[in-house]
């Protein structure tokens, strides 16, 4: 991508996925100016963030082109809404992974209507893009691979099944041996639907060249991620976030690219002392529910009260790079093992016991020299709920401020929660 690209219309793409264009232009208007407040506006900011400004600025448009490219040459697009759900095998397949929208409210009134009150605003966020038909990479999906995560999402997709062409992943909720043999069987049940849907076979090569690629993109993603332990931030939490968050619906070669020259450039800011924060803005880790794009209340928040955020245990975050899958493998066999056990590592609050999130969130809260950590649940996400106070006790005995924040995507609570933030950055 360029950043001389000249402003295109896109309408009749739009309209040829069966999007409702005024509502969707309407979503646009509403995202364009809260970007530029909430990104925009920071100063000092890494020059390779223009990759990411630019994405933005094309996230309902070339982005999408693409991909009505893609599936012109032979391709799919298989929508997710999970870490757990494996983009290697997607790739191999010819497909791209597109993790969807779910980070703005939009629709609730109809959400209402086909889902409880009480649904966090995740999964209320996803059906209402698509009962409002403002989603582009919903309607460009192939398929949409969900997974039996919380219950909410669970029965979400069986309603979304209705809607849409849906596979749903059986995902365990413990990690013993049995629990690891559903997974695998569940894994390979993934592969059966994507060869049918693509008619094409799994094969070693082109699964080994996926596992490299994704491996190469969170590779990236550590690097940029390493340099925030740096004594003076290099980047700012909010741009870090961002970079997670496109993630999952970028071309994968270039997303990697772009980040490796951030990741030298933040390097090179360490070097020379350069940071985006005073030297005393307390820095703060961040852990909780996921973070969708446009979701960027919290960073904002923290950041805009004088902190700066320096690490995310989140699927935004840690948990979506953290791990690789191992690339020895040769057989389709061996592959599908490794990926098996590399996404089943991942530490969700849908599995019980998951005493290993709490050890990921005090080794980072080391690693990344937190002052202090934010446990942010969204609204009616039970299982985060339920484990902020597990995450809570581990703190306080580990002797690290907690603050605790429960919230949704609606900005009426922007102010009461500025003022917890800034009392809690005062007190550390
Ligand atoms: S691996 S966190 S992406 S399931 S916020 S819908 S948990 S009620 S999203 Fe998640 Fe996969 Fe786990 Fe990550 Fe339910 Fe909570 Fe809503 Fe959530």
């Amino acid at each position: 991508m360029s950043d001389t690209v000249e402003t295109v219309d896109y309408t009749e793409m739009w309209e040829g996925l069966g999007l409702n264009v005024p509502a969707h232009c309407a979503l646009l208007k509403a995202i364009g100016p809260a970007y530029e407040s909430v990104y925009l506006s920071q100063e000092n900011r890494p020059e390779g963030m223009g990759y990411f400004d630019f994405v933005m600025s094309e996230i309902h448009g070339l982005r999408i082109q693409e991909l009505q490219d893609h599936k012109a040459d032979g391709g799919t697009v298989i929508g997710t809404f999970c870490v757990y759900v494996p983009e290697e095998v997607i790739r191999a397949l010819g497909g791209q992974s597109i993790g969807l929208c779910a980070g703005a409210e939009w629709a609730f009134p109809e959400v209402e209507q086909v889902l409880p009150r009480n649904t966090c605003a995740l999964i209320k966020s996803f059906m209402g893009f698509k009962l409002g038909k403002v989603c582009p990479y919903i309607e460009s999906a192939d398929l949409v691979v969900g997974e039996t995560t919380c219950d909410g999402k669970k029965k979400a997709y069986e309603v979304l099944g209705e809607l849409h062409n849906t596979h749903v992943m059986e995902l365990p909720q413990m990690k013993r041996p049995e629990d690891r043999a559903l997974w695998r069987s569940e894994v390979d049940r993934l592969v059966a639907e994507l060869e049918q849907l693509s008619g094409r076979t799994l094969e070693a090569d082109d699964l080994k060249a996926a596992i490299k690629e994704v491996n190469d993109k969170r590779r990236a993603l550590q690097r940029l991620n390493a340099a925030r332990a740096a004594s003076a931030a290099p980047i700012s939490g909010k741009d870090a976030l961002l970079a997670v968050q496109v993630a999952f619906y970028d071309d994968v070669p270039r997303f990697t690219q772009m980040v490796n020259a951030i990741a030298d450039e933040l390097e090179a800011r360490i070097e020379a002392g350069v940071s985006v924060a005073p030297a005393d803005a307390k820095r703060i880790l961040i852990t909780g529910s996921p973070m969708a794009i446009p979701n960027w209340k919290v960073h904002h928040i923290v950041e805009s009260a004088g902190g700066v955020v320096v690490a995310e245990e989140l699927c935004t975050g840690s948990r979506y790079y953290d791990t690789l899958v191992p690339e020895d493998g040769e057989t389709v066999e061996e592959m599908l093992e490794a990926i098996t056990d590399k996404y089943l590592g991942v530490n969700c609050a849908c599995f019980t016991p998951n005493e290993a999130r709490v050890d990921d969130i005090l080794r980072m809260a080391e690693e990344y020299k937190a002052d202090g950590v934010i446990h942010y649940a969204l609204q009616f996400c039970g299982p985060y709920q339920f484990e902020g106070f597990t995450v809570e006790k581990a703190l306080r005995e580990a002797g690290i401020p907690v603050l605790k924040v429960e919230t949704d995507y609606s900005m009426e609570d922007a102010g009461q929660l500025s003022t917890r933030v800034e009392a809690f950055l005062e007190m550390l």
